[in-house]
């Protein structure tokens, strides 16, 4: 189950909103093929490790492992529970349960109602937490949200609208792991006023992975259609004036614009994931109304004296480290 994950991890920057998923087939407790979902749309992780088998061993003869129950539904590829009660292994063995409607048992009913043996519960938490952003989204029914942001070491997160000193906080030996958040989020969400004095590009450049899509809350439509960042990849504006679309950016309306109703609505668009990415007032509304499930603070070891004061958190985190000149303060709600 250990190289199931290791496997599934290799699909990360790939495969939302489907989850990461692999799987092996072993044989006189040797490891005789392995496979993954590679990318949304593409075989999963069962067909892949079939496919992959060598001509001369025999499936039934196997015990098959998979991070998550085999799905039994007909979705952009067949039902994997159906290749199994096909290949009739010795006995499949399952991390955990999928919790798509679509499948979320029905997946090991077929199998077992087909005589196949399974093994349910293998590394659960391990495999629940790969996979936190599909676990957390059906559970919810809106996306896991991610907040981050740096801070100085006295506090700020921005310079004063005048201020044109240097703007960088966190350590620029930092960036991977920042692009890094920004590429395994389906989406990254800032406020208007951050588009406006920022002019963000919101994409991915440190990092591997695809940029993810980008969200603005602006709700009097007041930003500057010229920003850089609406003229690459794809953008979502949330706004209570208009909808409309053009090109690569969608403006929403919505009618009674909360933040609760633009994260249904995301949700509803199969985002499983948002990183909030700032500035200071849209943060602190996600912590104010306790929208977050995981907080990732980078704070420098520089001082400004003055700027816009940063997010204010009243709890400890969960876990803290040094890293480069940053010290990094990891938040999780559950
Ligand atoms: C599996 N093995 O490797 C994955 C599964 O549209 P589809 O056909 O790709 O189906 C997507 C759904 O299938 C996804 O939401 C999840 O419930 C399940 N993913 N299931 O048996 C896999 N990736
Ligand atoms: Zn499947």
């Amino acid at each position: 189950m250990n190289r199931c994950l290791e496997l599934a991890a290799q699909g990360k920057y790939y495969v939302a909103p489907n989850p990461m998923v692999g799987c092996v087939f072993v044989k006189d407790n040797m490891i005789v093929s392995e496979g993954y979902h590679r990318g949304f749309g593409m075989p999963h992780a069962e067909v892949d490790a079939f496919e992959n088998l060598p001509n001369d061993i025999n499936a039934s003869e196997c015990d098959i492992y998979v991070n998550l129950e085999p799905c039994s539904h007909f979705g952009k590829t067949p039902p994997c529970a159906e290749l199994i009660t096909k290949i009739r292994p010795n006995r499949i063995v399952i991390g955990a349960q999928d919790p798509n409607p679509l499948v979320s048992g029905k997946g090991i009913q077929h199998m077992v109602g087909a005589g196949i043996t399974v093994v349910e519960n293998i590394l659960s938490d391990e495999c629940m937490g790969l996979n936190k952003f599909f676990y957390s989204a059906y559970q919810n029914k809106v996306p896991f949200i991610t907040l981050k942001w740096a801070e100085t070491k006295d506090s700020f997160i921005g310079r004063l609208e005048n201020d044109s000193s240097n703007r960088k906080i966190s350590d620029q030996r930092n960036d991977a792991f920042v692009h890094d958040l920004r590429a395994s989020h389906q989406a990254i969400l800032v406020g208007a006023i951050t588009l406006t004095q920022d002019n963000p590009l919101l994409n991915v450049r440190y990092s591997d992975g695809k940029d993810p899509i980008k969200i603005i809350l602006s709700p009097n439509l007041s930003i500057d259609m010229e920003a850089s960042t609406l003229k690459i990849g794809h953008t979502i504006v949330y706004n209570s004036k208009t909808s409309i679309k053009k090109d690569n950016v969608e403006l929403v309306l919505l009618e009674n614009f909360t933040l609760s109703n633009v994260l249904h609505d995301l949700y509803q668009r199969n985002i499983h994931s948002v990183l909030v990415e700032g500035g200071a007032k849209t943060l602190q509304h996600f912590i104010d109304l306790e929208y977050w499930d995981e907080i990732i603070k980078l704070k420098s070891s520089e001082s400004w004296n003055d700027g816009v004061p940063a997010p204010h958190l009243s709890i400890e985190p969960n876990r803290k480290k040094k890293s480069f000149n940053d010290i990094i303060s990891f938040y999780n709600r559950s």
